[in-house]
Protein backbone atom coordinates (compact mmCIF):
# COMPACT_ATOMS: atom_id res chain seq x y z
CA UNK A 1 0.00 0.00 0.00
CA UNK A 2 2.80 2.38 0.79
CA UNK A 3 4.56 1.40 -1.69
CA UNK A 4 1.67 1.98 -4.46
CA UNK A 5 0.68 5.97 -2.88
CA UNK A 6 3.95 6.59 -3.61
CA UNK A 7 4.01 5.59 -7.12
CA UNK A 8 1.42 7.50 -8.07
CA UNK A 9 2.98 10.77 -6.52
CA UNK A 10 4.70 13.48 -8.63
CA UNK A 11 8.01 14.55 -7.25
CA UNK A 12 6.65 17.70 -5.64
CA UNK A 13 3.60 15.90 -4.02
CA UNK A 14 6.34 13.36 -2.82
CA UNK A 15 8.43 16.23 -1.40
CA UNK A 16 5.20 17.64 0.06
CA UNK A 17 3.80 14.38 1.63
CA UNK A 18 7.80 14.18 3.00
CA UNK A 19 7.84 17.22 5.14
CA UNK A 20 4.29 16.64 6.15
CA UNK A 21 5.49 13.32 7.68
CA UNK A 22 8.94 15.33 9.29
CA UNK A 23 6.65 18.39 10.73
CA UNK A 24 3.94 16.04 12.07
CA UNK A 25 6.39 12.93 13.41
CA UNK A 26 8.62 15.63 14.91
CA UNK A 27 5.62 17.87 16.48
CA UNK A 28 3.51 14.86 18.21
CA UNK A 29 6.42 13.76 19.76
CA UNK A 30 7.70 17.32 20.66
CA UNK A 31 6.17 18.44 24.61
CA UNK A 32 4.10 20.78 24.44
CA UNK A 33 2.78 19.35 21.55
CA UNK A 34 2.59 21.34 18.37
CA UNK A 35 2.17 21.36 14.55
CA UNK A 36 3.60 24.24 12.15
CA UNK A 37 0.83 26.63 10.55
CA UNK A 38 1.76 26.04 7.22
CA UNK A 39 -0.10 22.58 7.53
CA UNK A 40 -3.55 24.69 7.90
CA UNK A 41 -3.31 25.06 3.86
CA UNK A 42 -4.39 22.02 1.78
CA UNK A 43 -7.01 23.11 -0.54
CA UNK A 44 -9.95 23.08 2.03
CA UNK A 45 -7.72 25.22 4.77
CA UNK A 46 -7.43 27.82 2.02
CA UNK A 47 -11.07 28.27 1.02
CA UNK A 48 -11.40 28.20 4.99
CA UNK A 49 -8.92 30.82 5.50
CA UNK A 50 -10.15 33.27 2.36
CA UNK A 51 -14.10 32.97 4.52
CA UNK A 52 -12.03 34.06 7.47
CA UNK A 53 -10.42 37.28 5.61
CA UNK A 54 -14.46 38.11 4.89
CA UNK A 55 -16.14 37.43 8.35
CA UNK A 56 -17.35 40.45 10.68
CA UNK A 57 -14.96 40.00 13.77
CA UNK A 58 -11.10 38.95 10.67
CA UNK A 59 -10.97 43.13 11.27
CA UNK A 60 -7.18 42.17 9.75
CA UNK A 61 -7.96 41.71 5.91
CA UNK A 62 -10.37 44.74 5.48
CA UNK A 63 -8.14 47.34 7.53
CA UNK A 64 -4.86 46.40 5.58
CA UNK A 65 -7.01 46.55 2.57
CA UNK A 66 -7.79 50.57 3.84
CA UNK A 67 -4.60 51.47 4.04
CA UNK A 68 -3.90 50.47 1.13
CA UNK A 69 -6.97 51.52 -1.09
CA UNK A 70 -5.96 54.89 0.95
CA UNK A 71 -1.81 54.76 0.18
CA UNK A 72 -1.32 52.76 -2.68
CA UNK A 73 -0.21 55.74 -5.28
CA UNK A 74 2.38 56.78 -2.44
CA UNK A 75 3.47 53.28 -1.76
CA UNK A 76 4.51 53.25 -5.29
CA UNK A 77 5.63 56.52 -5.99
CA UNK A 78 8.15 56.01 -2.51
CA UNK A 79 8.94 52.67 -4.00
CA UNK A 80 9.76 53.63 -7.46
CA UNK A 81 11.62 56.53 -6.55
CA UNK A 82 11.45 57.54 -10.30
CA UNK A 83 12.43 54.04 -11.71
CA UNK A 84 10.24 51.75 -12.93
CA UNK A 85 8.96 49.63 -10.57
CA UNK A 86 8.55 45.58 -11.06
CA UNK A 87 6.44 44.09 -7.69
CA UNK A 88 7.26 40.47 -6.06
CA UNK A 89 5.19 39.03 -3.42
CA UNK A 90 6.31 36.48 -0.89
CA UNK A 91 2.97 34.32 -0.87
CA UNK A 92 1.13 33.59 -4.01
CA UNK A 93 -1.01 36.63 -4.29
CA UNK A 94 -3.73 38.15 -1.61
CA UNK A 95 -5.81 39.15 -4.96
CA UNK A 96 -7.83 42.33 -4.18
CA UNK A 97 -5.16 43.70 -1.84
CA UNK A 98 -2.50 43.03 -4.41
CA UNK A 99 -4.44 44.41 -6.76
CA UNK A 100 -4.33 47.94 -5.08
CA UNK A 101 -0.50 48.53 -5.58
CA UNK A 102 -0.28 46.72 -8.80
CA UNK A 103 -3.33 48.83 -10.26
CA UNK A 104 -1.24 52.26 -8.64
CA UNK A 105 1.67 51.11 -10.80
CA UNK A 106 0.05 50.80 -13.73
CA UNK A 107 -1.23 53.94 -13.73
CA UNK A 108 1.92 55.28 -12.52
CA UNK A 109 3.82 53.15 -15.06
CA UNK A 110 1.40 51.95 -17.64
CA UNK A 111 2.34 48.52 -17.24
CA UNK A 112 4.16 45.86 -14.44
CA UNK A 113 6.04 43.18 -14.32
CA UNK A 114 4.56 40.77 -10.84
CA UNK A 115 6.24 38.17 -9.35
CA UNK A 116 4.37 36.12 -6.90
CA UNK A 117 6.77 33.55 -4.89
CA UNK A 118 5.53 30.61 -4.09
CA UNK A 119 6.70 27.23 -2.98
CA UNK A 120 3.12 25.82 -4.79
CA UNK A 121 3.41 26.27 -8.65
CA UNK A 122 -0.49 25.37 -8.60
CA UNK A 123 -1.09 28.20 -6.22
CA UNK A 124 1.18 30.31 -8.56
CA UNK A 125 -0.57 28.87 -11.78
CA UNK A 126 -4.09 29.50 -9.96
CA UNK A 127 -2.87 33.74 -9.08
CA UNK A 128 -1.21 34.15 -12.47
CA UNK A 129 -5.22 33.31 -14.09
CA UNK A 130 -6.72 35.65 -11.50
CA UNK A 131 -4.59 38.01 -12.18
CA UNK A 132 -4.29 38.16 -15.81
CA UNK A 133 -7.91 37.59 -16.27
CA UNK A 134 -8.41 40.75 -13.46
CA UNK A 135 -6.06 43.38 -14.06
CA UNK A 136 -4.56 44.47 -17.46
CA UNK A 137 -1.57 45.44 -18.37
CA UNK A 138 -0.28 43.14 -15.47
CA UNK A 139 2.95 40.51 -16.82
CA UNK A 140 3.15 37.63 -14.51
CA UNK A 141 6.37 35.85 -13.86
CA UNK A 142 6.16 32.63 -11.33
CA UNK A 143 8.68 32.39 -9.06
CA UNK A 144 8.57 28.94 -7.49
CA UNK A 145 11.05 28.82 -4.35
CA UNK A 146 10.46 28.62 -0.42
CA UNK A 147 11.43 32.22 0.70
CA UNK A 148 11.48 30.97 4.02
CA UNK A 149 14.93 29.95 2.84
CA UNK A 150 16.41 33.08 1.67
CA UNK A 151 14.95 35.06 -1.80
CA UNK A 152 16.99 34.25 -4.93
CA UNK A 153 15.59 36.50 -7.92
CA UNK A 154 17.03 37.98 -10.77
CA UNK A 155 18.55 41.10 -10.23
CA UNK A 156 16.33 44.15 -11.49
CA UNK A 157 17.62 45.15 -14.95
CA UNK A 158 19.07 49.00 -15.23
CA UNK A 159 16.43 51.63 -14.32
CA UNK A 160 14.45 49.18 -12.46
CA UNK A 161 13.56 49.02 -8.93
CA UNK A 162 11.75 46.05 -6.90
CA UNK A 163 9.19 46.03 -4.50
CA UNK A 164 8.72 43.10 -2.30
CA UNK A 165 5.02 42.67 -0.59
CA UNK A 166 4.71 40.73 2.42
CA UNK A 167 1.62 42.15 3.37
CA UNK A 168 -1.73 40.61 5.22
CA UNK A 169 0.08 40.19 8.67
CA UNK A 170 1.85 36.48 7.19
CA UNK A 171 4.94 37.56 9.29
CA UNK A 172 3.05 37.82 12.29
CA UNK A 173 3.06 33.81 11.77
CA UNK A 174 6.62 33.61 12.62
CA UNK A 175 8.38 34.00 16.15
CA UNK A 176 10.47 37.28 16.80
CA UNK A 177 13.73 35.52 15.77
CA UNK A 178 12.21 33.53 12.86
CA UNK A 179 10.69 36.77 11.24
CA UNK A 180 14.26 38.46 11.87
CA UNK A 181 15.66 35.74 9.90
CA UNK A 182 13.21 35.63 7.25
CA UNK A 183 13.42 39.59 6.55
CA UNK A 184 17.17 39.28 6.60
CA UNK A 185 17.25 36.48 3.39
CA UNK A 186 14.95 38.39 1.75
CA UNK A 187 17.17 41.46 2.11
CA UNK A 188 20.19 39.69 1.27
CA UNK A 189 18.25 38.76 -2.42
CA UNK A 190 17.38 42.28 -2.95
CA UNK A 191 19.57 45.69 -4.84
CA UNK A 192 20.47 48.89 -3.67
CA UNK A 193 16.77 51.22 -3.97
CA UNK A 194 14.52 48.27 -3.44
CA UNK A 195 12.01 47.96 -0.88
CA UNK A 196 9.84 45.71 1.34
CA UNK A 197 6.38 46.32 1.73
CA UNK A 198 5.87 44.69 5.05
CA UNK A 199 1.78 44.38 6.74
CA UNK A 200 1.82 43.87 10.72
CA UNK A 201 -0.95 43.32 13.04
CA UNK A 202 -1.33 46.17 16.20
CA UNK A 203 -1.99 45.46 19.16
CA UNK A 204 -5.08 46.41 20.31
CA UNK A 205 -7.85 45.50 23.25
CA UNK A 206 -7.99 41.70 24.11
CA UNK A 207 -11.68 41.12 23.30
CA UNK A 208 -11.32 42.41 19.27
CA UNK A 209 -7.98 40.13 19.36
CA UNK A 210 -10.15 37.26 20.79
CA UNK A 211 -12.88 37.67 18.58
CA UNK A 212 -10.89 37.59 15.67
CA UNK A 213 -9.94 34.02 16.47
CA UNK A 214 -12.85 32.47 17.80
CA UNK A 215 -15.71 33.84 15.25
CA UNK A 216 -19.41 33.04 16.41
CA UNK A 217 -19.84 31.29 13.01
CA UNK A 218 -17.42 28.85 13.97
CA UNK A 219 -14.72 29.71 10.78
CA UNK A 220 -11.64 29.57 12.26
CA UNK A 221 -12.48 26.99 14.74
CA UNK A 222 -12.85 24.64 11.29
CA UNK A 223 -10.20 25.98 10.11
CA UNK A 224 -8.06 24.91 12.99
CA UNK A 225 -9.92 21.52 13.25
CA UNK A 226 -9.69 20.64 9.19
CA UNK A 227 -5.55 20.12 9.94
CA UNK A 228 -6.93 16.78 11.66
CA UNK A 229 -8.76 16.19 8.34
CA UNK A 230 -5.71 16.49 6.28
CA UNK A 231 -3.58 14.43 8.46
CA UNK A 232 -6.00 11.58 8.60
CA UNK A 233 -5.97 11.69 4.37
CA UNK A 234 -2.22 12.26 3.84
CA UNK A 235 -1.20 9.86 6.61
CA UNK A 236 -3.73 7.47 6.97
CA UNK A 237 -4.49 9.21 10.58
CA UNK A 238 -7.44 8.14 12.30
CA UNK A 239 -7.64 11.54 14.19
CA UNK A 240 -11.52 12.42 15.46
CA UNK A 241 -12.16 15.55 14.83
CA UNK A 242 -14.80 15.22 17.32
CA UNK A 243 -13.02 14.58 20.18
CA UNK A 244 -10.86 18.01 19.73
CA UNK A 245 -11.76 21.38 20.08
CA UNK A 246 -10.54 24.99 18.60
CA UNK A 247 -9.05 27.24 21.32
CA UNK A 248 -7.42 30.63 20.58
CA UNK A 249 -6.07 32.80 23.95
CA UNK A 250 -4.21 35.91 23.85
CA UNK A 251 -0.84 35.46 25.87
CA UNK A 252 -0.12 39.06 26.25
CA UNK A 253 3.62 38.41 28.11
CA UNK A 254 4.28 36.88 24.36
CA UNK A 255 2.35 39.90 22.49
CA UNK A 256 0.65 36.77 20.67
CA UNK A 257 -2.56 35.13 19.89
CA UNK A 258 -2.42 31.16 19.91
CA UNK A 259 -4.40 28.84 18.32
CA UNK A 260 -4.86 24.86 20.15
CA UNK A 261 -6.58 21.81 19.47
CA UNK A 262 -7.42 20.43 22.82
CA UNK A 263 -7.84 16.94 23.24
CA UNK A 264 -11.39 16.64 25.07
CA UNK A 265 -10.75 12.90 25.88
CA UNK A 266 -7.32 10.34 26.71
CA UNK A 267 -6.68 9.10 23.50
CA UNK A 268 -4.78 7.43 20.92
CA UNK A 269 -4.10 8.38 17.17
CA UNK A 270 -2.50 6.02 14.89
CA UNK A 271 -0.72 6.71 11.59
CA UNK A 272 -0.73 4.22 9.08
CA UNK A 273 1.49 5.31 6.78
CA UNK A 274 3.88 6.65 9.69
CA UNK A 275 3.28 2.94 11.46
CA UNK A 276 3.32 5.55 14.64
CA UNK A 277 0.93 6.34 16.73
CA UNK A 278 0.74 9.07 19.49
CA UNK A 279 -1.26 9.61 22.88
CA UNK A 280 -3.02 12.47 24.41
CA UNK A 281 -4.06 12.75 27.89
CA UNK A 282 -7.51 14.52 28.27
CA UNK A 283 -7.11 18.56 28.14
CA UNK A 284 -3.76 18.11 26.11
CA UNK A 285 -2.98 20.89 23.44
CA UNK A 286 -1.89 20.62 19.77
CA UNK A 287 -0.45 24.33 19.26
CA UNK A 288 -1.02 24.78 15.86
CA UNK A 289 -0.59 28.95 15.42
CA UNK A 290 1.05 32.13 16.69
CA UNK A 291 -0.19 35.28 15.28
CA UNK A 292 2.27 37.74 16.87
CA UNK A 293 0.91 41.52 17.37
CA UNK A 294 3.58 44.49 16.73
CA UNK A 295 3.59 47.97 18.81
CA UNK A 296 4.15 50.98 17.76
CA UNK A 297 7.47 51.08 16.79
CA UNK A 298 8.19 47.46 16.76
CA UNK A 299 7.87 46.53 12.91
CA UNK A 300 10.24 49.42 11.79
CA UNK A 301 12.83 47.78 14.25
CA UNK A 302 12.19 44.74 12.87
CA UNK A 303 12.72 45.80 9.36
CA UNK A 304 16.33 47.94 11.07
CA UNK A 305 17.35 44.63 12.68
CA UNK A 306 16.57 42.81 9.25
CA UNK A 307 19.05 45.83 7.81
CA UNK A 308 16.35 47.50 6.20
CA UNK A 309 15.88 51.64 6.55
CA UNK A 310 12.52 52.37 7.56
CA UNK A 311 10.87 54.88 5.43
CA UNK A 312 7.20 55.11 5.62
CA UNK A 313 4.55 53.63 7.82
CA UNK A 314 1.09 53.76 7.27
CA UNK A 315 -1.81 53.22 9.66
CA UNK A 316 -5.71 53.32 9.24
CA UNK A 317 -7.79 55.43 11.82
CA UNK A 318 -8.00 53.35 14.73
CA UNK A 319 -4.41 52.10 14.19
CA UNK A 320 -5.43 48.47 13.68
CA UNK A 321 -2.81 47.74 11.43
CA UNK A 322 -0.07 49.01 9.84
CA UNK A 323 1.86 49.12 6.64
CA UNK A 324 5.38 49.93 6.59
CA UNK A 325 7.67 50.55 3.66
CA UNK A 326 11.70 49.60 4.46
CA UNK A 327 14.37 50.49 1.71
CA UNK A 328 17.52 48.87 0.95
CA UNK A 329 20.02 51.40 1.49
C1 LIG B 1 -2.24 34.03 7.54
N1 LIG B 1 -2.22 34.61 8.90
C2 LIG B 1 -1.70 35.95 8.87
C3 LIG B 1 -3.50 34.51 9.61
C4 LIG B 1 -3.39 35.16 11.00
O1 LIG B 1 -4.23 35.98 11.32
O2 LIG B 1 -2.45 34.84 11.72
C5 LIG B 1 -3.94 33.07 9.74
C6 LIG B 1 -5.16 32.88 10.58
N2 LIG B 1 -5.27 32.07 11.60
C7 LIG B 1 -6.47 32.15 12.12
N3 LIG B 1 -7.16 33.05 11.46
C8 LIG B 1 -6.36 33.52 10.49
Amino acid sequence: MKEMTRSVLSPTAERVAERVALAVRAGLAAQPKRLPPWLFYDHAGSRLFSQITELPEYYLTRTERSILAEHAGAMIAQAAQGAWLRIAELGAGSADKTRLLLAAAIARQGTVLYEPVDVSSSALDAAQKRIEREIPGVRVAQRVLDYTHGLDLDPPQAGERRLVLYIGSSVGNFDPAEAKQLLKGVRAGLFAGDSLLLGVDLVKEDSLLLAAYNDAAGITAAFNLNLLDRLNRELGGDFNPDAFVHRALWNQAESRIEMHLVSRISQRVRFARLHWAVDFAAGETIHTENSYKYRPGQAEELLTKAGFEPATTWTDARDWFAVCLGRVE
